[in-house]
């Protein structure tokens, strides 16, 4: 059996949580997830590495231990250092860890203080009130428990993109393999780039369906067919991501890509204006009468019922059906227009790498600038700079820029947001960078009015230029904090500072929808990639995706500028 980077990483990170739960050793435990964190960005499959013979503890994050465990994952298909855990510690224990809310020291508090490891007795005993009473919870942490619970089994389990899309992409290679393919494309939620996915919609193009789907549910990570025909089959793969492959004909191909690239709700508005021109859509093409008039390719589609075609990014309608109607839709900014990055961290605080090889990289993705914006003080657990490491750090920085490497480092910080609105650094040392990334990274339970109010006054420094991942969710795993988002959005623009679009896959924040509030507010958006190894450049395509769902353009990102104009747009925020 293939084993993938992210079955792996998946190793690594039950290892980790399991260690957590335990209370073991917190430098062991990080080091399983950087390990973790370096082979879901590695750009290929850490097994072909090994099979070449290749060093793997030359990549950051992975020394001797791992890289034993990474030989033994591949060789054995088992870890025997996380058998061992699981055996040592309840089944099911680690499914608490999925629930919004609840980290390992919390599911290690519920573990030993009242012996609860599934959802049932964590449900049973949020209900009996026991939960608040435990250290470091309270009575919100315990009705926010229950609602996730309830909200978990609401909703089935979606992939992250960024996930999705390394599972996607082995098998359109294998399905482009089958007898007669000559095309193979994915549709849904995945190709309007939507930050989580519910399954895979593919769609293949072909003589004879029989022999793709044949084929298709052949591939050696299917572990169950839930329904195969000659033109259409259903799976789930062992990762329990669910794929529809449907084979349609070339004269067919654009209005199925079109139908099945939804979204549901876009497909039933332009269905709606076709019908008032006498015309049918379906998967199968646009029919006047019982005559096709269009389905080969989806500019025809969009043609026949009277639009320009429409980035798969925009239909969600939301308003792109108007907008293409009266000729107004945006020219969406591509991963080609940036410039630069303005938000990464080196090994001085929680980053891999050193300043020199996180500009080598930046500048190998074709960036002419970077800003190196390490963590405060405050944020003790990333080892953050106080004001003298953070001092030292700007004469490296000009030291680097004294020479010529073909990229120019901007100096800057992201500095934590205190509880009440101030900055953790001193104003001097502010003064003296050149980008001030403001974020919170506490106290998300503040509420509304606090939240905002201290967001908003961070904002207010003069040296404030940016706010980091605004709504602070990590999907899946933490949502947003509650603030007025319209509000920043507002005073960002009173104030002449931006928002930042974080591009890490985890996080996607600001929201698309926030993104065009902020285009129409006329606040610019910087599109970075947090990155914390120098692998994670190639991260930004995920920023770009989301920014375009937010309808932004080339003009409204900041760092789509070159490097003399945004020394401009940064000074004019002070
Ligand atoms: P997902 O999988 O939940 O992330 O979201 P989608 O958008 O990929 O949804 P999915 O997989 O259920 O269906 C793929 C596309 O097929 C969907 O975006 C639009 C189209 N579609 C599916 N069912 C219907 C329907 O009942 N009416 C219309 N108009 N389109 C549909
Ligand atoms: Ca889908
Ligand atoms: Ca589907």
């Amino acid at each position: 059996m293939p084993v993938h980077n992210e079955d792996i990483a998946a190793v690594f990170d039950e290892i980790a949580d399991l260690l957590e739960i335990e209370g073991d050793n917190p430098f062991r435990i990080r080091a399983y997830r950087n390990g973790a964190r370096t082979l879901r960005e590695l750009g290929q499959d850490v097994r072909t590495l090994v099979e070449r013979g290749e060093d793997i503890t030359r990549l950051a994050g992975i020394g001797k231990n791992l890289a034993a465990k990474i030989h033994e994952i591949l060789a054995t298909g088992h870890c025997r250092t996380l058998d061992k855990l699981r055996r040592r510690l309840p089944a099911d224990l680690a499914e608490l860890l999925k629930l919004p809310g609840l980290g390992p020291k919390r599911v290690h508090a519920l573990f030993h203080e009242l012996d609860i490891h599934n959802h049932e007795q964590l449900e049973r005993a949020a209900r009996d009130g026991l939960i608040q009473h435990l250290p470091g919870f309270g009575a919100k942490t315990e009705a926010r428990i229950l609602a996730a619970l309830q909200a978990h089994a609401d909703t089935g389990r979606r992939f992250k993109l960024a996930v999705a899309g390394r599972y996607a992409e082995p098998l359109v290679a294998y399905l482009k393999t089958a007898p007669g393919v000559r095309k193979v494309e994915v549709a849904g939620s995945f190709r309007r780039c939507r930050e989580t996915v519910g399954d895979l919609d593919i769609l293949v193009i072909a003589r004879h369906g029989r022999r793709v789907i044949e084929h298709f549910v052949a591939y050696d990570e299917v572990e169950s067919v839930l329904s195969s025909g000659t033109t259409r089959a259903t799976v789930v793969l062992r990762s329990g991501l669910q794929v529809d492959v449907r084979v349609v004909a070339a004269v067919s191909y654009g209005a199925a890509l079109y139908y099945f690239t939804g979204s549901r709700s876009h497909n039933i508005a332009v269905r709606s204006i076709a019908r008032r021109q006498g015309l049918k859509i379906n998967e199968y093409g646009v029919f006047r009468e019982n005559q096709r008039i269009a389905g080969r390719s989806e500019e025809e589609v969009f043609a026949s019922v009277g639009l320009p075609w429409i980035p798969p990014e925009l239909r969600e309608n939301r308003g792109e059906i108007e907008a293409a109607h009266a000729g107004l839709l945006p020219t969406l900014v591509e991963a080609g227009d940036l410039r630069g990055d303005l938000h990464a961290h080196t090994n001085a605080s929680d980053g891999h790498q050193s300043i020199q090889i996180m500009a080598a990289a930046a500048r190998k993705h074709g960036l002419e600038y970077l800003a190196i914006t390490d963590h405060s003080r405050r944020l003790t657990v990333a080892h953050g700079l106080d004001s003298r490491r953070l001092l030292a750090q700007m004469e490296s920085i000009d030291a680097f820029n004294a020479g010529d490497h073909g990229i120019t480092l901007l100096k800057g910080s992201e500095v934590d947001i205190l509880e009440d609105g101030s900055l953790d650094l001193p104003d001097p040392v502010l003064q003296r960078l050149d980008i001030v990334i403001g974020a919170v990274h506490s106290r998300f339970d503040l509420t509304r009015a606090k939240q905002t109010r201290r967001i908003l006054r961070a904002m207010d420094h003069p040296v404030f230029t940016l706010l980091a991942h605004p709504g602070g969710r990590l999907i899946g795993r933490r949502e947003p904090y509650d603030v007025d988002m319209a509000r920043i959005i507002h005073h960002a623009r009173e104030r002449g500072c931006f928002l930042e679009l974080n591009a890490h896959p985890d996080r996607l924040d600001l929201l698309d929808t926030h993104c065009q509030l902020a285009r129409e507010e006329g606040v610019l958006i910087s599109i970075n990639s947090d990155a914390h190894s120098s692998l994670d450049f190639d991260n930004l395509r995920f920023g770009i995706g989301q920014a375009r769902r937010g309808w932004l353009e080339k003009q409204d990102v900041l760092n789509t500028r070159p490097l003399r104009e945004l020394r401009q747009l940064l000074a004019a925020t002070r």
